[in-house]
């Protein structure tokens, strides 16, 4: 009853900000996102009846008591009443970039998660089945159940089987299309996105603009995609990054994810942009920015970060594949 998966972190190109749902996990609005292939989580699931509780380690530390655990027992409770096992299990996960350098890791972790322990508890999910089970760990972690472009879908429906992922385009349709994540502070932030989204729909006033100006967005994002127009792709995810941030920051209380080096950067893009080097940015609930660009332009663009003061690191991020399970487990 043991299985390992291994599922690919995905970058927001239309953002999810905010729930209609809380106990379903429904979004209030669709989402867009590329599936990356260079930030992954590696997961084990063992279900046996020699366990007594459930326990997980993740990056081989063993979760003591509290919400991160809480949150994989919930996840585990979930496959067990699918998959009608009454077995504890032992979970075992690893990202292969560090946790606390602030890249989203909910995303690829709920992902083989679900895809590791459905699997060892039986159950032979298809990736739209996965990305309902994933979305109820973690929103984010319904698009990373499939590879390449996806969108999440909203849905109407109040049982939330409509609010799933949906391949766009394979990884294979635009193969030079590249995402350059930068690294500006491994500072825990203090309010998470689960947090920050509640606040934001209950207080900022401009959460409706965001809510009516989603559908164009991604309308114009899914075109460009299709027809892989960087420009169009580009220009709206920099527009629709800005649009969240605008949300978050009047929200009460505030909240601002930017660092000095955030704002370097965004400005140092600009004119890059405006001198004919295209690139676009792209922040979700951090201050690490996300750099859109061609595979033909990515070193010069990463090389000009590096020299940012406050930049740590970067790293070239290739479009990634769906889920997959592996014969190489963790334990
Ligand atoms: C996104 N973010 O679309 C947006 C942009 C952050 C900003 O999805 O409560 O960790 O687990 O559903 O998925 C981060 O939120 O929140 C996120 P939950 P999640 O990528």
């Amino acid at each position: 009853m043991k299985a390992t998966a291994i599922a690919n972190s995905n970058i927001a190109l239309v953002k999810y900000w905010g729930k209609r749902d809380k106990k379903l996990m429904l979004p209030q609005n669709s989402s867009i996102s590329i599936t990356l292939s260079d930030l992954n989580t590696v997961t084990t699931v063992d279900f046996n009846k020699k366990y007594k509780h459930d326990t997980c380690v993740l990056n081989n530390k063993k979760l003591k008591d509290g919400k991160e655990l809480d949150q994989v027992v919930k996840h585990l409770n979930l496959i067990r009443k699918m998959s009608r096992i009454r077995y504890r299990a032992k979970v075992s996960s690893k990202n292969n970039f560090p946790t606390a350098a602030g890249l989203a890791s909910s995303a690829s972790g709920f992902a083989a998660l679900s895809l590791a322990g459905s699997k060892a508890a039986g159950l032979n999910l298809n990736p739209t089945e996965l990305s309902i089970l994933s979305r109820m760990g973690s929103g984010s972690a319904t698009r990373s159940c499939m590879g390449g472009f996806v969108e999440w879908t909203r849905g109407n429906k109040k049982n939330g089987i409509d609010s799933r992922a949906k391949q766009i385009a394979s990884l294979k349709h635009w193969p030079n299309f590249r995402i350059i994540t930068t690294i500006v502070s491994t500072t825990k932030k203090k309010i998470s996105s689960r947090v920050g989204m509640e606040q934001t729909v209950k207080t900022s006033p401009l959460y409706p603009v965001w809510l009516k100006t989603i559908e164009k967005d991604l309308k114009d994002v899914k075109q460009g995609i299709l027809k892989k127009n960087l420009t169009l792709v580009g220009k709206t995810a920099e527009q629709n990054c800005l649009k969240m941030h605008a949300t978050m920051m009047t929200t009460q209380p505030s909240l601002v994810y930017w660092m000095p080096a955030t704002l370097e950067i965004i400005h140092a893009i600009t004119s890059w942009r405006e001198r004919g080097l295209e690139s676009y940015f792209t922040i979700d609930a951090g201050p690490q920015v996300k750099v859109i660009c061609l595979e033909k332009d990515a070193i010069k663009i990463k090389k000009g970060l590096e020299k940012i003061k406050g930049v740590k690191k970067t790293l070239i991020c290739k479009p990634g594949d769906g889920p997959k399970i592996i014969n190489k487990h963790l334990f």
